[in-house]
């Protein structure tokens, strides 16, 4: 199930924030390190955007990592019951308006030590200094770098009648196409590293701006005027993982839910 992360209650929060810690100790593909880093750096770069399976793709990353989370929080509790799904962050809401950055990912929210704040960039000496040539305010300096940001006042986030327009969109390759353009904008938004699809991923809340977008195509699905992407896209791998775009088109046959959206 996935939430607002906004209603997360406090054990959801622990079980998000434990998950996170265990993914990052994690150095081999079951890693956070692995998965941030088939975004962008290091290359290949396997992400799509400006193309028409920029939805599904992203939602096979999404997909993957949590899987990943949930696999990470077993090992390290022991417990093979827990479960974590990513929460989504409504940028358009009432609460991101008038403060920005969801609660839970704040470096405020828990003091410096808050995992959901900053997350590690897990690269070699070459890539680091290409992003630090490249992306200047992207990463923290040291040996062993972590992402930053630089957030814009919360009024400037997309609104809700722009995510209105998107979702009145009558075929999916015009509502990806606003919709990725939204997107854009929030990573723009807060800045550092989301900023630049390289480095973006290795921000924990990367996850829960694309479980938004990724939601937000859920909801498009939902209407009356759901389209599914073009026939010969169907097919389609999504590599690097085993999903193809037709896997992807049922959010309920993937295994997950989104919690109905709690007014306020
Ligand atoms: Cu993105």
């Amino acid at each position: 199930m996935r939430k607002n992360a906004e209603n997360l209650t406090p054990s959801e929060l622990v079980d998000l924030r434990e998950a996170f810690e265990a993914v990052y100790r994690i150095d081999d593909d079951r890693g956070f390190g692995f998965f941030a880093g088939i975004h962008g750096l290091p290359l290949p770069v396997y992400c799509e955007h400006g193309t028409a399976l920029f939805l599904p793709w992203h939602r096979a990353y999404l997909y993957h990592f949590e899987r990943a989370l949930t696999a990470a929080l077993r090992r390290a509790r022991g417990d093979e019951t827990v479960e974590v799904g990513l929460p989504w962050w409504d940028w358009s809401s009432a609460v991101s308006q008038d403060r920005g950055l969801p609660t839970p990912f704040r470096s405020t929210a828990d003091g410096p030590t808050n995992p959901l704040s900053a997350g590690p960039v897990v690269l070699g000496p070459d890539d680091l200094r290409l992003v630090r040539e490249n992306l200047p305010g992207a990463i923290s300096e040291g040996e062993d770098p972590v992402t930053l940001r630089d957030p814009e006042e919360p009024a400037e986030l997309p609104r809700d009648p722009t995510v209105q327009r998107a979702l009145r969109a009558t075929t999916f390759t015009d509502f990806s196409r606003i919709l990725e353009s939204i997107h854009n904008g929030v990573h723009g938004w807060v800045g550092g590293a989301m900023s630049a699809a390289p480095t973006a991923a290795f921000d924990p809340v990367f996850w829960a701006h694309h479980a938004m977008i990724d939601r937000l195509w859920y909801l498009w699905q939902l209407s009356p005027r759901n389209g599914d992407p073009p026939v010969r896209l169907l097919d389609r791998p999504l590599p690097p993982f085993p999903t193809t775009v037709r896997d992807t088109l049922d959010i309920s046959s993937l295994g997950y839910e989104y919690a109905a959206q709690v007014i306020g």
